[in-house]
């Protein structure tokens, strides 16, 4: 909802602290989980602890009206720790917010969970999963379970097919001029997925109206998503002369 209680998870993290003054408003109160330590100012809440720890996520969803769900591993790892994290960590958030009645998550899911899909213009956002790797997988699990979530539940539940979320697309290479969600326009997206009316389950597209993008806006459009930004200003300021290569997840992610 517009106001009331919005948990945000992994809100130290880089999505978390580019989206966390950007997801204050009258009336509502953010309370920003993260297993860092936490500055709350006027109103944020803060809470130290692990999305793996049910009683931390038990005491975190209390009174809570949407959770905003970042907290994870940001890249490839090893499989044990991403299926800690990432895997049952997502499980406890949605399962916390079903006991305490939360009505709507919204997940932070990525690219890289159809990140072996051949890059085509206006890739659908419910393409099935081509993960490129084990973070990929865990990206995967996280909208399936949200689906769950949906469907055994009545939760609503919007995973975000993120490209690349960072202050500019500078560092990103020249496929950030595709991929890039500007911070800006990240805010403006969750917003969307927390005031939707009854969105069910959905998977959609985080990504700017950039002049080299692929992925398809049309599923966030359908939310009430308008991007406002385009990542191809940053264009003659990129170094890397990296060619994106053929697939939606880049050349580099699984070397990372
Ligand atoms: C992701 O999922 C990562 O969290 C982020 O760090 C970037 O690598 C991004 O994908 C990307 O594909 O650019």
């Amino acid at each position: 909802s517009a106001t009331g209680r919005v948990l945000l998870t992994g809100a130290a993290g880089n999505l978390g602290t580019l989206l966390r003054p950007r997801l204050r408003r009258e009336g509502r109160t953010l309370r920003l989980l993260d297993v860092a330590a936490l500055d709350p100012g006027p109103g944020e809440e803060a809470l130290q602890g692990s999305v793996t720890d049910a009683e931390v996520m038990a005491r975190a969803c209390e009174d809570v009206d949407a959770v905003v769900h970042l907290g994870g591993l940001s890249r490839e790892a090893p499989w044990t720790d991403i299926l800690e994290v990432n895997i049952d960590g997502t499980h406890t958030v949605l399962e916390a917010a079903r006991l305490a009645g939360v009505p709507r998550v919204v997940l932070a899911s990525s690219n890289h969970a159809v990140g072996f899909r051949t890059l085509e213009p206006e890739l659908p956002a419910d393409s099935s999963c081509r993960p490129d790797t084990y973070y990929g997988v865990s990206k995967a699990a996280m909208e399936a379970l949200g689906s769950l979530y949906h469907s055994r539940f009545g939760m609503d539940v919007v995973a975000i097919r993120i490209g690349s979320c960072f202050p500019t697309p500078v560092e990103l290479g020249i496929r950030g001029l595709s991929t890039w969600l500007s911070p800006d326009d990240g805010g403006r997206l969750v917003e969307a997925c927390l005031s939707a009316p009854s969105p069910g389950f959905r998977v959609v597209w985080g990504v700017s109206d950039n002049t080299r993008r692929v992925y398809s806006l049309a599923e966030a459009e359908a939310l009430g998503y308008r991007s406002q930004d385009d990542a191809e200003v940053y264009a003659d300021q990129i170094e890397d002369p990296t060619p994106p290569g053929e697939y939606v997840g880049g050349p580099a992610f699984t070397q990372c």
